[in-house]
């Protein structure tokens, strides 16, 4: 049956209005929710502290007067934070229904409303400690995403207009449909965002719970003239936050030591599952190992030098048994990426481990957290798996790592390298003596001299710093009697088995990149 609005005696539409009116609350509330479920969601990659709901709450905690907390406390006891929750959700859903019954095509009412409550939101999460702008984001992302429904619901629940003959029924089930959509999207994304976001506060507390295992073997002490301590030269020990970071990971997998858990198989005596517990009971090491990325051009900044306590790989290896036939550890994190290990770098009596510390810290969840692989000279992405939780041993012709099914080599050892790091690029220097220095690598070999050269002139010896192993990169410094002129200073290295360098310039892929870092200096 069809009836035209304009049909129907005046009396009919009183409850029609209702129930339009009715739908623009919903509407509203469904915005709201959307703005804080993508704001839940959003915040999943900033910080917890940055969703909107949360900041709020929060903010709020940390403004109120003191009358006002001693208030809440003496009313709801330990429910004060519930109780807080559910007043800030009764007034957002009745402001957001003002918005949805407010808006309007030409007239944005509503959508300014949710504007002004995400402009407390911004204010909320950019508040919170250690915030920066980007804590602003969810709140913004959330709101846009909030005034889009908004307007959309509140279009279709717009009573049809005129006597042309529209089914009142039509509009009102598309309304349905489209808010029952946009609800259902949201507490998606609101749960999402909720699930990811407790995963990752279960991890910091789980981090910050950590003990870091005591080890009885200890790294040898760095001996005075290590480190050359030249400001703007590289550290011999490079800081946790400002170590370089390489993965394939979009979102940093938020592990806890109570979820990890590393299976051993494939040509093995004996399959083993290794929980946190069983890790810990074993006897730990402390060692100083400088890991480089294969993707460092020449001159680049992907090595760092840390020290780290871990569980020798080669006491699991002689546990579990493993085939001779085996030739290559396959090792898989929990993100699905995996590097392939050579068996005799883990046997041949290098520090390779399963490390959890990292300089006197749990293993930054950027670096690994709780379990990573370190193995010494061998570029990362064949050795130093962060997140592992699986070890298959097999054969590298009956299987291929990750970046080798990308075009890169199946082995990978440490090229030998060296980097001028002072003075900077540009610097502005004047005649004279002018110090330069950087530092040098050759994992696994060992540096025994750098040589530094002016416009391709002889080579000369620079300083060195002590050698620590020849597992770690080692510093150096040279004195250049600088002269007027726009000068290019090249710097190369020689291993202790007497290979000097290779000149010639390639590209990090497929093995590491080769040649003379050059850096050019106007003296004036
Ligand atoms: N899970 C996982 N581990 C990984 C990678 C990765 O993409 N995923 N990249 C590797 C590469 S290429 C390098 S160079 C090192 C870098 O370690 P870092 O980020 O702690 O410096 O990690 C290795 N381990
Ligand atoms: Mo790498």
């Amino acid at each position: 049956m069809t009836t035209t609005i304009g049909d129907r005696p005046h009396a009919a539409r009183a409850p029609e209005r209702r129930r339009h009116l009715f739908s623009r609350a919903l509407a509203g509330v469904i915005a709201a929710g959307v703005v804080l479920a993508v704001g839940e969601l959003m915040s999943v990659l900033i910080d917890q502290n940055s969703s909107p709901f949360y900041a709020v709450g929060s903010t709020t905690v940390d403004r109120s007067p003191a009358w006002a907390r001693e208030f809440a406390i003496s009313t709801f006891g330990t429910n004060d934070k519930p109780a807080l929750f559910a007043g800030m959700t009764l007034l957002i859903v009745l402001l957001a229904a003002a918005a949805g019954i407010v808006e309007r095509p030409r007239a944005p009412f509503g959508s300014a409303i949710l504007g002004i409550l995400g402009a407390v939101g911004v204010f909320a999460a950019t508040q919170r400690p250690s915030a920066s702008w980007v804590y602003a984001v969810p709140t913004l992302a959330g709101v846009a995403a909030g005034i889009v429904v908004l307007r959309i619901l509140t279009a279709a629940a717009q009573m049809p207009e005129g006597a042309d003959g529209a089914d009142s029924r039509m509009p009102r089930r598309r309304f349905l449909v489209l808010a029952a959509t946009a609800a259902a999207a949201a507490a998606a994304a609101g749960a999402v965002g909720r699930y990811l976001g407790q995963q990752i506060a279960g991890a910091i507390d789980n981090r910050r719970n950590f003990a870091i295992p005591s080890v009885a073997d200890k790294a040898s002490p760095i001996a005075p003239g290590t480190d050359i301590g030249v400001p703007g030269a590289t550290p011999f020990v490079t800081a946790n936050d400002e170590f370089y970071r390489i993965d394939t990971a979009l979102r940093v997998p938020r592990m806890t030591t109570d979820n990890w858990e590393l299976h051993i198989h494939g040509m093995v005596d004996r399959e083993l599952t290794l929980t946190w517990n069983d890790l810990v009971a074993r006897t730990p090491v402390e060692r100083i190992i400088t890991l480089t990325c294969v993707s460092n051009e020449v001159g680049g900044v992907l090595a760092g030098n840390a020290t780290w306590i871990g569980y020798p790989i080669r006491d699991l290896l002689d546990e579990v048994g493993v085939g001779a036939e085996a030739d290559m550890l396959l090792s898989t994190s929990i993100d699905g990426f995996t590097a392939g290990t050579p068996i005799e770098a883990l046997r041949d009596g290098r520090d390779a481990i399963l490390a959890v510390a990292m300089n006197g810290e749990p293993l930054p969840f950027e670096h690994g957290y709780p379990v990573r692989q370190v193995v010494p000279g061998l570029y990362g992405y064949v050795s130093a798996t962060k997140w592992v939780v699986d070890w298959e041993f097999t054969r590298f012709d009956a299987a291929e790592a990750y970046w080798t099914q990308r075009g890169w080599a199946e082995k990978a050892p440490i090229k030998t390298a060296s980097r001028i790091d002072v003075p900077a690029p540009f610097a502005p220097l004047v005649p004279g003596p002018v110090l330069v220095a950087g530092t040098a690598w050759a994992q696994r070999r060992g540096i025994e001299t750098v040589e530094v050269r002016v416009d391709n002139g002889p080579w000369e010896k620079a300083a060195l710093a002590q050698q620590y192993t020849i597992d770690t990169w080692r510093q150096w410094t040279w004195e250049w009697q600088a002269t007027p002129g726009l000068h290019t200073l090249q710097v190369r290295a020689t291993d202790l088995s007497g290979n000097v360098q290779v000149e010639e310039r390639t590209p990090p892929i497929p093995g590491g990149a080769t040649g003379w870092h050059t850096r050019s200096f106007t003296v004036s």
